[in-house]
């Protein structure tokens, strides 16, 4: 054949274009994206031990290049077939990657829909194979005879290629638009009331005091002391985010407990709920990282829904799953000190965002995400010690409360001319609350630095300070180290330690060169 190389494009571009008609169909028939159903069906079939490097190499970059390995397997798949595009090998391959998707969709539950979505991505491909093929065939084989028939086929296949691009752009835009206003569509059946207690224990901690006077700048890049929703972090094992319909959600209470309940989400939302800022943290957080956030929870605090249950006399720990499947415990005596803990269905005043946990998660104040902060969660256990959530036996620790850390934010740029410039941050010590923050220049003394929290609901121990100082920067390199002291007198840990298995530890540290 004589063009081989334009066949190899049409096989990729109709390939994608099979592919991108899949999702489409799939969103307009409201079942899971055959692409995320095939990643899903890789991370079930890749073992544990593999998985396990995979995150510790990639960290949150795993997910989007898993899904863009599986788009450009299928175009490569595509380009190897278009070589001999009506051979038996094209339309099997075809096939068998339309099989494929179609039977890792089945496993989501689609099992009408995920092979019919299957079979019509891999009769799209073989279609438009075939079609990109015909816009050559005058071409092949007698290329050298007429110019004109060349020119004409050239131009025919570019307007083919074209049309194959734009086609697969709009109908995996068209895919995007339809899941977002579905996703839409379910958020908006709930409304929070507005009617909400603003301390969950009816107890508020004596207001924080810093020994610094003056006013508190607010100096450019400094983290806002909400995090917005759109800007929280997220970390979770889920690929394809559960959309949970929340007209049929159920929330068990169940376990070691006198009389196992079952709530729907209009049950809880017709209890008294609460309003409180937390600030919630990952255990893989490294010093100075991103992946800690403040936010107003709203929700039912889980003692109420544990003492409605009765605790029975044998519980030692609050296990909880999520429709995924997702687990994390913590013993039952965390609660003891009536720390602020919530099932949650409101996040700075809106219904939980999809990817925050929609309709209802837990937050527990002052201990790490991954043995408390269920997302989407469906039951909530109490068991003995025995049981284990899904990181402990991936080599996390059991227990993990979070560790007392601050950050420097400010300044933005690493070099900066001399004079007096704001260095500023945040820091926590959840639940016992930030008493100061110190700054160290060089190996000069520790200045104590002016610290902030806004007026917001809640325990303020809970949630982080800004802190926030003047710096006259003399010319040179210079190193600026921060560390934290909670109330009870503890000092941030000078480590450094790394994340596993407990959380970093360590003095945030900055280099700026002064001119
Ligand atoms: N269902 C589910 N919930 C989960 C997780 C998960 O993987 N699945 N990860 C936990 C971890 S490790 C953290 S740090 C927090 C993060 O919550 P966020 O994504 O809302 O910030 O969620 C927790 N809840
Ligand atoms: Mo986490």
């Amino acid at each position: 054949m004589a063009t081989p190389r334009k066949g190899r494009l049409a096989g990729a571009l109709a390939a994608l274009c099979a592919l991108a008609a899949g999702e489409f169909l799939a969103a307009v028939g409201g079942i899971s994206s055959p692409v995320v159903a095939v990643g899903d069906l890789v991370i079930d079939l890749t073992p544990g031990p593999v998985i396990r490097r995979t995150i510790a190499l990639l960290g949150t970059a795993q997910k989007p290049l898993l899904l863009t390995g599986i788009v450009t397997t299928v175009a490569i798949l595509g380009w190897v077939v278009g070589r001999q595009p009506n051979s038996h090998l094209a339309i099997t391959s075809f096939l068998a990657a339309g099989a494929l998707g179609g039977l890792a969709t089945a496993r989501t539950g689609a099992y009408f829909g995920g092979p019919l979505v299957g079979l019509t991505t891999a009769a799209v491909g073989i279609f438009a194979l075939r079609r990109g093929i015909r816009t050559l065939e005058p071409g092949v084989g007698d290329a050298s005879e007429d110019p004109r028939i060349t020119t004409a086929t050239r131009r025919g296949f570019l307007g083919y290629a074209a049309g194959m691009t734009a086609a697969a752009g709009s109908l995996a835009a068209g895919s995007r638009l339809l899941v977002d206003r579905r996703d839409d569509e379910l958020r908006s059946l709930v409304t929070l009331p507005a009617r909400r207690r603003s301390v969950p224990t009816g107890r508020k901690r004596p207001s924080l005091t810093t020994t610094t006077e003056g006013p508190f700048r607010n100096p450019d890049g400094l983290t806002q002391w909400i995090t917005p929703n759109d800007r929280f972090y997220r970390i979770d094992t889920a690929l394809s985010i559960p959309r949970v319909d929340p007209k049929s959600w159920t929330l068990a209470i169940d376990g070691l407990v006198d009389r196992p309940l079952l709530f729907t989400l209009d049950d809880l939302l017709s209890m008294e709920l609460v309003d409180a800022a937390i600030t919630l943290s990952c255990v893989s957080n490294e010093i100075g990282g991103p992946l800690v956030g403040n936010a107003v929870w709203t929700g039912v605090p889980l003692s109420e829904l544990l003492e409605t249950a009765g605790i029975g006399t044998t519980a030692e720990q609050v296990m909880s799953r999520s429709v995924d499947g997702f687990t994390a415990g913590f013993p039952l005596r965390v609660l003891d000190d009536d720390r602020t803990a919530l099932v949650a269905v409101g996040m700075n005043g809106e219904p939980l965002p999809f990817r925050h946990g929609f309709p209802a998660r837990l937050v527990v104040a002052g201990i790490y995400g991954y043995v408390s902060a269920v997302k989407w969660l469906e039951n909530i256990s109490l068991t003995t010690m025995a049981e284990d959530g899904y990181w402990i036996p991936r080599g996390w620790a059991k227990e993990a409360p979070i560790k007392i850390a601050s950050r420097i934010d400010v300044p933005l740029r690493s070099q900066l001319p001399a004079g007096r410039h704001a260095v500023a941050g945040v820091a926590w010590a959840p639940v016992t609350g930030v008493a100061a923050v110190e700054l160290q220049v060089d190996d000069g003394p520790w200045l104590e630095c002016r610290l902030r929290q806004e007026e917001a609901p809640g325990q303020e121990g809970d949630s982080w300070v800004q802190w926030f100082t003047d710096w006259e920067a003399e010319p040179g390199r210079r190193i600026l180290r921060v560390r934290a002291y909670d109330l009870e007198g503890r000092v941030q840990s000078e480590g450094p330690k790394s994340i596993a298995p407990d959380g970093a530890e360590g003095w945030h540290t900055r280099r700026v060169l002064i001119v």
